[in-house]
């Protein structure tokens, strides 16, 4: 009897022990926000282990894009993900990073904050012989050894698509005030969009950007700024967004500050994601034209690792399809034919 009570406690011990190692972001955490099983760097059986060091989760493009790597790299997909949230903090994106060399990863993911001081952290990755693919936003190194491959957005063209529907939307108008909300300054999509609408400015002498700002990303700070920028000018007739988020803070202190918006009169908007809140202001009028930026890497990454496992080599640089949407002829069955 003693015999079988024995071997009864320790089967229901180990499996005890089991489920906690197994549980993905499900078990109690440590201070650095992880569960006993990714504390003790496990390599669970046979499952491909990557580890993802994301921006944060400023925006419901980020959130979007995050869904998007869970729901690939999911363990029922034979895959262990650790994704660690940087909160937009360079340096906690070099902590994740030597957490995943520390811990063996099979593969890092990174979505840089912004493109430039990765050389050291990278090359430790890569002197760990472990792969790095970059998602989002770009790296700029002069060691291309250091990462495989990037997929993510054409930024540069994204202005430029902003810019060319609002040649036609203006033409002929002899002055445009414009006001630019900026994302984080330095990330290739603040870089990207800004360029766009430089080039805009220069090719038409009649536009003027009277205010230029950095929001950050986020709705908060989208509205701090749009309240500064009303504090100083009230002949603002374009506001050029690089993001919804923000796009809808600026709308928030538009409202407070009874100044008329959107596709019917008023300060006309142009945004930056095409999210889906961004897409129903858009349907609504109060965004006049919302150029999208793809955040669904998930698949995307999936199928470079595949790459990479059967010895091929993915594209070096490869750019995401995207699309536009004017307020004018959006209709709701597009926005409900897409997934985010
Ligand atoms: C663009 C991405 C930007 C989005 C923002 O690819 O880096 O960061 O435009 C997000 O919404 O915060």
């Amino acid at each position: 009897m003693k015999k079988y009570l024995m071997t009864l406690f320790c089967i229901v011990f180990s499996s005890l022990v089991l489920v906690s190692c197994n549980e993905n972001d499900g078990g109690k955490k440590d201070a650095a926000g992880r569960t006993a099983g990714e504390a003790a760097s496990p390599k669970p059986d046979g499952r491909i282990v990557v580890g993802f060091s994301q921006v944060g989760a400023e925006s419901d493009w980020r959130r979007a894009n995050t869904i998007s790597m869970r729901d690939t790299f999911a363990e029922a997909n034979g895959y262990r993900l650790l994704m660690r949230d940087a909160q937009q903090k360079q340096t906690n994106q070099f902590a994740a990073i030597r957490e995943f060399v520390q811990k063996k990863v099979d593969y890092i993911v990174l979505a840089p904050v912004t493109e430039t001081g990765w050389d050291d952290v990278l090359k430790e990755a890569k002197d760990a012989g472990i792969p790095v693919i970059i998602i989002d936003r770009m790296v700029k190194t002069a060691d291309p050894s250091l990462y495989v491959c990037w997929v993510g957005s054409d930024f540069r063209k994204e202005g430029g698509t902003a810019v060319t529907w609002m040649e036609k939307k203006f033409k002929g108008k002899e002055k445009l005030i414009i006001a630019h909300i900026q994302g984080n300054i330095g990330s290739s999509a603040q870089i990207g969009r800004t360029e766009g609408l430089q080039a805009g400015v220069d090719r038409n002498l009649g536009w003027k950007v009277v205010v230029r700002d950095t929001g950050n990303f986020t709705q908060v700070q989208g509205k701090e700024v749009m309240e500064r920028i009303l504090s100083e000018y009230n002949n603002i007739d374009v506001l050029y967004c690089e993001n919804d988020n923000m796009a809808f803070g600026a709308m928030k202190a538009m409202d407070e500050a009874n100044v008329p918006y959107g596709s019917r009169g008023g300060v006309t908007i142009i945004s930056f994601d095409a999210t889906r809140g961004g897409l129903e202001a858009t349907l609504a009028g109060k965004i006049s034209y919302n150029v999208e930026c793809n955040p669904l890497h998930g698949p995307r990454v999936e199928k470079i690792i595949q790459q990479l496992k059967e010895g091929r080599l993915p594209n070096r640089i490869a750019y995401v399809d995207e699309m536009a949407f004017d307020a004018t002829t959006i209709t709701r069955e597009e926005i409900d034919a897409r997934s985010y």
